[in-house]
């Protein structure tokens, strides 16, 4: 709460309100879009349909987290990462990727992506961190406990909002000892990473303490994801809405993070996400400086 503008992220513009980035999973089984937007083409296809609903960056991915996924080879990462990522930086847009890769990232970066976004922090691969430290890109540390196939055992916590500030705040001062610059880390709680409902929607209640304690930039990224559907599934027990139907439930998180002073929501469908963090931008403009306690919420 110390009047560090957490909306500034060295190496990237700025929005002056909560920014949005879309997602485009290059992968036949992610967990709310596998199979979609498989093919180089269509992928590019669909990142520049994003920016025109109002996206300010594409975040590319080419390997499915979602809990009980195996790894898909590197080579295959790399084949389906790297020309979505030249394609769309051809086109102008801001490129993030989305890997655990140190190579994925150094060829993505090569190919023009200006944000590595790595859901291990940095932890999977021993030379992330000083791939992304030579190439001076910002860097998104996610909280995470290991791989997604066994990562729901991972999921008990005693209090999960500080144990995952403490996690975090290890992985970024790891990024930083191997020489990221912390002005470029861009933080994320990670939900549904080893993570069950409950704690989901215990870290969206703390968003304002994660940035205030952490004091980076806050990425948060609940599109779709399981604690949504729990949440819509309701008190009888019924069967949670899949996950393309829980769009409208994800746009309500991105209205409370950007309140909250997120810096960016990472979703899936874009336009209602636009659409909110605008509103959140004007309302707070309405109420004048300082919205809620400080931090240069933009
Ligand atoms: N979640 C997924 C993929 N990448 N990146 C960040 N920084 N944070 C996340 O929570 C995150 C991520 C999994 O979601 P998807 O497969 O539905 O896109």
């Amino acid at each position: 709460m110390s009047g560090v503008p957490l909306r500034t992220v060295d190496g990237l513009p700025e929005w002056g309100r909560c920014a949005v980035m879309g997602v485009v999973n290059v992968t036949p089984d992610s967990f709310s879009d596998g199979g979609r937007f498989f093919d180089t083409a269509t992928a590019v296809k669909r990142g520049l349909a994003l920016v025109h609903e109002g996206a300010d960056l594409v975040d590319v991915g080419g390997e499915s987290t979602r809990p009980g996924a195996q790894r898909v080879d590197e080579a295959e990462e790399l084949r389906r990462v790297v020309p979505v990522v030249r394609g769309l930086v051809g086109e102008g847009v801001l490129v993030s990727v989305d890997t655990m890769r140190a190579s994925v990232a150094e060829q993505a970066v090569a190919a023009g992506a200006r944000l590595v976004n790595d859901v291990s922090g940095g932890r999977a691969d021993a030379r992330m961190v000083p791939v992304v430290a030579d190439a001076g890109v910002p860097f998104v540390v996610m909280h995470w406990r290991g791989q997604s196939a066994d990562m729901n055992s991972r999921a008990v916590y005693g209090d999960v909002v500080r144990e995952v500030v403490d996690e975090l705040r290890t992985a970024v001062d790891g990024a930083v000892a191997g020489g990221v610059a912390a002005e470029r880390i861009v933080v994320d709680p990670g939900l549904g990473f080893a993570k069950q409902a409950g704690h989901d929607l215990a870290l969206v209640a703390a968003l304002s303490r994660l940035r205030a304690e952490l004091g980076r930039p806050l990425l948060v990224a609940a599109s779709r994801k399981r604690f949504l559907g729990r949440v819509l599934a309701g008190p009888d027990g019924a069967a949670p809405p899949p996950a393309r139907e829980r769009d409208a439930a994800t746009a309500a998180v991105t209205a409370l993070a950007a309140r909250d002073g997120a810096w960016a929501v990472r979703v899936h469908e874009v336009r209602a996400s636009a659409d909110a963090v605008r509103v959140v931008a004007a309302v707070g403009e309405a109420a004048g400086p300082v919205p809620h306690g400080g931090g240069g919420a933009g």
